[in-house]
């Protein structure tokens, strides 16, 4: 099939993608919305792969709502599996976070489940599922919550999802890195994988410094999809400045965001303002979204926003056209591999609208910890792996994430957004986020407050990293 077959398979695939200042008054009068999860092909490299997808009937990719709309959903699972979604970034009443055996039960093959709640805090979100390894197989997509003020700016707005792919199905993926590996020999050539990752502080290991950057090899990086064989091009006026949301959908791969020599002004990070700052290239953890403001050069070229993996030349990406640009061709191989993410940019980071100032009234440890024996990973609350978080509403709780591992770590809690207070000793207001990345030794320290009773997910949003047991709970005393 050609291409544009298959994209016309998905059904208006670019409809979902932008929104215009218009879009609100569709949102006003829709009501309910469905979102399907069903199989569908995508064009990968020449081939095509049938993957899961999030779309609405319209064809819709996930879901674009305004500040002040209900989030108000029918998900249907047309999957022949058990599944379900988690709305990445909102915080809903804990029974509708989509989290299988957590939240609720997974929405069995056939059946749906229906969610109401405020669609907040607005801002650039996504929906992904929470069951086994299903967010390798692409299930995953936008969650936009339109900022009134994002929607005042009238500016064009692009929203870019990023993904990692692979012909290797993602059973085998973690079969392969759950392998016991030769100690003297974790870097050797497993076919699709690289060494596991386990290599401890004081062991002499040939990559950077001991650290590991990647788990698994991927075949290739998408940008809505598509690579840059084939990337989407959006059109755009000629100087004009366009809003990007960019989100890291991908199971396993940190990307630099890399405008060129382009400018741009980082307006939100996890969907939470920050002080502007300017940037020409951002790194974003699996799983952080990034809003960033760009003006497309003054002599009418054309701007790709493309996305490089941590520590690799693999890119993707998609372009901005204005009306008559020409488009070259981008290489799916950049020149220099992008640099391991370090937190550099994360201390540049100042929360717009930071929590209120307060006494911290519970102080918990948490240390993210690796089992050289095996692909075990885990999270010790207490210093005890298999204990929850727990916390009172009301308080002011911090979480003190201290990596004894040599992976970086993406961690993520469910329910209200924590504030980033210090790194490796180090304090300042910073970014108002749901992910942060825990690079190998180093402490980071975040707060949030306790305010919405229930039992909710807090782990490493490396996909392989979670499976093999990089999870905990936050838990609320008394909620019910
Ligand atoms: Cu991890």
């Amino acid at each position: 099939m050609h291409r544009r077959t298959l994209l016309a398979a998905t059904a208006g695939l670019a409809a979902g993608l932008t929104a215009g200042p218009s879009a609100r008054s569709i949102a006003q009068t829709a009501g309910r919305k469905t979102i399907r999860l069903a199989n569908r092909v995508i064009e990968v490299n020449g081939k095509p792969a049938t993957r899961y997808g999030a779309f609405q009937p319209s064809g819709a990719w996930g879901i674009t709502l305004n500040e002040g709309d209900t989030f108000d959903v029918r998900l249907e699972n047309g999957l022949d599996v058990l599944s379900g979604l988690h709305w990445h970034g909102l915080n809903p009443p804990w029974r509708q976070d989509g989290v299988p055996y957590i939240s609720g039960p997974p929405i069995a093959p056939g059946k749906f489940a229906d969610y109401s709640f405020p669609a907040q805090p607005a801002g650039t979100r996504w929906m992904h599922s929470h069951f086994g390894l299903q967010e390798q197989n692409l299930l995953a997509a936008p969650l936009i919550v339109r900022e009134q003020s994002a929607i005042r700016s009238g500016l064009q707005e692009v929203v870019v999802l990023l993904e990692d792919f692979s012909w290797t199905k993602p059973s085998l993926i973690f079969e392969e890195l759950r392998k016991p590996k030769p100690m003297g020999n974790m870097s050797g050539g497993m076919s699709g994988m690289s060494r596991g990752g386990m290599n401890m502080p004081g062991m002499n290991m040939p990559s950077g410094g001991g650290m590991d950057l990647n788990d698994v090899t991927y075949d290739a990086f998408l940008a809505n999809d598509r690579t840059l064989a084939d990337p989407q091009v959006f059109d755009v006026e000629k100087g004009a400045e366009v809003r990007l949301r960019i989100i890291n959908a991908a199971a396993s791969t940190n990307f630099m965001i890399d405008l060129g020599n382009v400018e741009g002004t980082v307006l939100t990070v996890d969907g939470n303002p920050v002080v502007p700052l300017k940037v020409r290239q951002f790194p974003l953890a699996i799983a952080q979204r990034v809003d960033i403001a760009v003006r497309l050069p003054a002599d009418g070229s054309a701007l790709p926003v493309l996305a490089r993996g941590e520590g690799l030349t693999k890119q993707t990406g998609v372009v901005l056209r204005p009306r008559g640009a020409p488009v070259a061709k981008i290489a799916e191989t950049a020149e220099m591999a992008a640099p391991a993410l370090g937190l550099m940019d994360e201390m540049k980071l100042r929360a717009a609208k930071p929590l209120t100032s307060r006494r911290i009234d519970r102080s918990v440890p948490v240390d993210l910890v690796g089992n050289m024996s095996g692909y075990v990973w885990g999270m010790a609350v207490h210093g005890m792996e298999g204990v929850p978080v727990t916390v009172e509403k009301g308080e002011r709780v911090e979480l003190v994430m201290r990596n004894t591992t040599m992976m970086a770590h993406p961690m993520h809690m469910h329910g209200p957004s924590f504030q980033v207070t210090e790194i490796n000793g180090q304090a300042f207001p910073g970014a108002v986020r749901d992910v942060v990345l825990v690079p190998p030794r180093t402490t980071v320290k975040v707060v949030f407050d306790a305010d919405n009773p229930g039992m909710w997910a807090f782990h490493c949003h490396n996909l392989y990293h979670m499976a093999a047991g990089m999870f905990a709970t936050v838990v609320y005393r008394g909620f019910n």
